[in-house]
């Protein structure tokens, strides 16, 4: 049993007896009510599901087991000679609840590269796509290809114990993890780099060697790649990726089935799609424009056209978030520290910067947007194309490989506590308007 696996089975197994002790006698307690506007839209704010990897405030943003991303950033475990966490950490902490030490995350970095041989057959489904497959779809077939390696389907099949069902699950997870990065290099030099394929360096942290695969060999790519795969691991569990990977995970589908669909989802424009959206969406402006930086004004009017138009305005807004998000925030203090240095600045992050100086007050003033500010979408694009990866359509894979850590290790908890298959009731507007006039009644 490896290192890490070893410590969740001594943290999971008296959980799961806790969990349902407190399911026998508290079961019949009541956690909330919800309203019928809740039931039409998204089922926001209802609590529906328990997720222990992390937790989202309104005001304050994402706690991965209590710690903020800028404490994160100071106390996970850097590389040699790096600023900027290894996403290793983050996993471990997810996973088990506690700081890792530097060997912890040594030991889990060389644990996924000894993991990462990625099956031949995967490389020669993605090569027979047509080229003109978009990345996520590329991701998502790739994956689903890959399930031809499940322990746990295989397992099942032969029939196993429930109570090992979190073996298996844990087997599977770090195995997807693991061989993630070569998958998304892959895909990213098939179709951008003309097939020419650099081979993993085994030596290499996860978010550097993908980084490396991909053909960034520059030190800051390296640093960027591991604070984007820090922060895009996990946003709780009521996210369209996360909960599609729990949904699907909670019918027993192993980690390759749970995990496509997730991403799946992430494909969504208005969910993991934005990063693209919002490299697109400013790409247009200066078009328009005919380059350079826009004026404040220019910004202004292109926000306004985009709402009258009856579009989103791309990076802006979120389901519970009423702030600016946290995540945007550090990618800012990224651009600040390392980029925007001795007079250097980089146009598209400096566009990025005026857009968040405008948009929330025209946001704020139509009446409807709950959330102004800008969200995680707003700002990687930037950080990516200032150092050459301009290909926007690729952005949401790199957002896969990291959500990747967040949601299977939920699905390797989910299995752990015995989670029951979901099957939430669903109801009829002819149920409702019923419902709401024998309400009335009764007042
Ligand atoms: N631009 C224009 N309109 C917006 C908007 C935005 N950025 N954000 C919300 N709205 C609109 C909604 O479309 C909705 O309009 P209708 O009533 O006409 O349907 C109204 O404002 C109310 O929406 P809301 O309650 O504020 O927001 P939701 O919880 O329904 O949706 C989100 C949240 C993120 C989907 C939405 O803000 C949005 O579409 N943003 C732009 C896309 C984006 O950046 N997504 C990335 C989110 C982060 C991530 O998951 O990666």
């Amino acid at each position: 049993m490896d290192r890490l696996k070893e410590k969740f089975a001594q943290k999971a197994v008296p959980m799961a007896a806790e969990v349902k002790a407190l399911i026998k006698e508290h079961g019949d307690k009541k956690l909330g009510e919800y309203t019928v506007a809740q039931v039409y839209q998204g089922m926001k704010g209802m609590i529906g599901m328990v997720t222990e990897t992390s937790k989202l405030d309104a005001e304050d943003g994402i706690r991965f087991r209590g710690y903020t991303i800028t404490e994160l950033r100071e106390k996970l475990p850097k590389a040699p000679g790096g600023t900027e966490p290894l996403p290793e950490g983050i996993f471990y902490l997810m996973l088990v609840g506690e700081l890792p030490s530097v060997e912890d995350v040594v030991s889990l970095s060389n644990e996924w590269a000894r993991r990462s041989i990625v099956p031949k057959h995967v490389f020669d489904v993605l090569d027979e796509l047509p080229a003109s497959t978009h990345p996520m779809t590329q991701f998502s077939i790739a994956v689903m290809a890959m399930q031809t390696e499940s322990l746990f389907a295989a397992a099942y099949a032969k029939g196993i114990n429930k109570k090992d069902y979190w073996d298996y699950i844990y087997e599977d997870s770090m195995n997807l993890i693991a061989r993630l990065p070569r998958i998304a290099a892959f895909i990213y030099r098939n179709k951008y780099k003309g097939g020419v394929h650099i081979e993993p360096d085994s030596k290499l942290d996860w978010a550097a060697n993908l980084a490396h695969m991909m053909g960034y060999e520059v030190f800051d790519v390296k640093r960027l790649m591991r604070l984007y795969l820090t922060i895009h691991v996990d946003h709780e569990g009521g996210n369209v990726s996360a909960h599609a990977t729990h949904l699907v995970g909670s019918a027993l589908s192993d980690p390759y089935l749970s995990f496509a669909a997730g991403l799946n989802g992430l494909a969504g424009p208005l969910h993991g799609l934005a990063n693209q959206e919002v490299l697109s969406w400013i790409l247009k402006l200066r078009e328009e424009l005919g380059g350079g930086l826009p004026s404040k004004e220019q910004i202004s009017d292109y926000i306004k056209k985009t709402l009258e138009a009856g579009k989103v305005v791309p990076g802006y807004g979120h389901a519970v978030l009423r702030k600016t998000d946290p995540r945007f925030a550090a990618q800012q203090d990224f651009y600040n520290r390392y980029i925007k240095v001795n007079g250097k600045v980089d146009d598209i992050c400096e566009i990025v910067q005026m857009v968040y100086e405008v948009a929330p007050a025209i946001l704020e003033s139509t009446g409807k947007i709950k959330n102004p500010w800008p969200n995680v979408d707003a700002h990687s694009g930037a950080l990516l194309t200032h150092y050459g990866i301009t290909e926007f359509d690729f952005y949401t894979v790199l957002f896969g490989v990291s959500r990747s850590l967040g949601v299977l290790a939920s699905l390797i908890w989910d299995r752990a506590l015995g989670s029951a298959i979901e099957r939430p009731n669903s109801v009829t507007t002819e149920w409702i308007k019923k419902k709401i006039a024998a309400t009335a009644t009764k007042a």
